[in-house]
């Protein structure tokens, strides 16, 4: 198979093709990657020989299809993706997200292509802090920030090519990911970072969101799964019943570094903050056989740990200007 991977060089794709030169022979990887700030060559180094880059816009018609015809199958992970930046400057959203979307599936329509397209829990909105409801496929679509509302639009472009053109594609709704080779502006990896430089954790408003964390390798097992085995048309939520607050979270990194664990700051709240996102992820698991490898949070975060410990040299060049942001935001 001749596999196109667009943002492979981000956090999840650089995962999903490490993952897939390692376990899978059989498989031809091309990445397309406009490496900005959130892409890196290095998180393809133990790959490089395996995989060719091609450095480009998913919105730029010729190229994708270009690409696209040379391939039998596309994942679809490339977009901007932090939250904070969308509310920011929501420009670059607009055009990755939805553009580059709409560019990816007028060339799959052209050349018959199988698509999936990977997106995110937060296009279903927030749920209460307090209660055990969970989104589900069929729960509406309610996206509150730039960010979210630009893959929801991806998603419903993604779910008309398929209906109203037979576009071969899936969809997947992930949970938030962790692992290694994150961008230090996502919480996980901007706390870890700041531990290590001595900087106390920075949590939202009172640290009392929740949010469902998966290992990005269970992940990207599950995106394989629906690749081969997922019925066209359909979208699969992807979740691994691993619900924390966010104070709970930066409390298990501090007893990982053996500090006190009340060691924190709470800094101005995000506006707009989603309060809870939980997965219920029946569908995958039972349609699919799907199941989570990563069951404990505590050791999955302290591997993720060490990791970003003896890595430094891939995430030191852009820990400053990431924090010069945050600063600007008063965060
Ligand atoms: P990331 O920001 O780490 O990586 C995104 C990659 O896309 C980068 O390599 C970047 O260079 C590339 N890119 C951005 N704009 C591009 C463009 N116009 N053309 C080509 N490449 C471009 O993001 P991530 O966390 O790895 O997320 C990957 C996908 O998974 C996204 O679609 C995101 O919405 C989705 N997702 C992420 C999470 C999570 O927790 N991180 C959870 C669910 C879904
Ligand atoms: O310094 C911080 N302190 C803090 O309390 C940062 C950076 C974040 N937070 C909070 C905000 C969220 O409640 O931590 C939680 C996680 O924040 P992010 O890492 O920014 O993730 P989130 O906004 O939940 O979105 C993530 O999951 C869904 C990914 O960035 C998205 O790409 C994905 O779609």
């Amino acid at each position: 198979m001749r596999l196109l991977v667009t943002g492979g060089a981000g956090f999840i794709g650089a995962n999903f093709v490490q993952q897939t030169v390692r376990e899978r022979p059989d498989v031809t990887v091309t990445v397309l990657d406009a490496l900005t700030y959130a892409g890196d060559r290095a998180s393809l180094a133990p790959c490089a020989q395996d995989v060719d880059l091609v450095v480009g816009d998913v919105a730029d018609v010729d190229l994708v299809d270009s690409l696209v015809a040379g391939c039998d199958a596309v994942v679809h992970l490339a977009a901007e993706s932090h939250n904070d930046n969308s509310l920011a400057d929501p420009r670059p959203f607009l055009r990755t997200n939805v553009e580059g979307t709409f560019t990816l599936l007028e060339a799959v329509r052209r050349h018959g292509r199988r698509f999936h397209h990977v997106s995110t829990d937060e296009v279903y909105g927030d749920l209460p802090l307090e209660g055990s409801t969970r989104f589900t496929e069929s729960t509406p679509y309610n996206p509150s920030s730039p960010y979210s509302s630009t893959k929801a639009a991806s998603d419903m472009l993604v779910r008309a090519w398929c209906r109203s053109y037979g576009v071969e594609a899936t969809l997947s709704n992930c949970s938030n990911n962790y692992g290694p080779y994150q961008h230090v502006e996502k919480f996980i990896p901007r706390q870890i970072s700041n531990l290590i430089d001595g900087v106390r954790p920075k949590l939202y408003g009172t640290g009392a969101n929740v949010r469902d964390w998966i290992h990005v390798e269970d992940h990207n097992r599950a995106v394989w799964a629906i690749l081969e085995r997922g019925r066209a048309g359909r979208t699969y939520l992807i979740g691994a019943d691993g619900e924390h607050t966010n104070r709970e979270v930066v409390e298990a990194l501090l007893e990982i570094f053996g500090h006190p664990r009340d060691a924190y700051d709470l800094v101005p709240d995000r506006p707009g903050h989603d309060l809870r996102y939980a997965i219920d992820s029946s569908l995958l698991r039972e349609e699919l056989g799907w199941e989570p490898t990563y069951r404990d949070f505590a050791a999955g975060l302290e591997a993720t740990v060490r990791w970003y410990q003896d890595n430094e040299r891939w995430w030191r060049p852009h820990k400053d200007r990431t924090e010069q942001r945050y600063r600007a935001l008063g965060r």
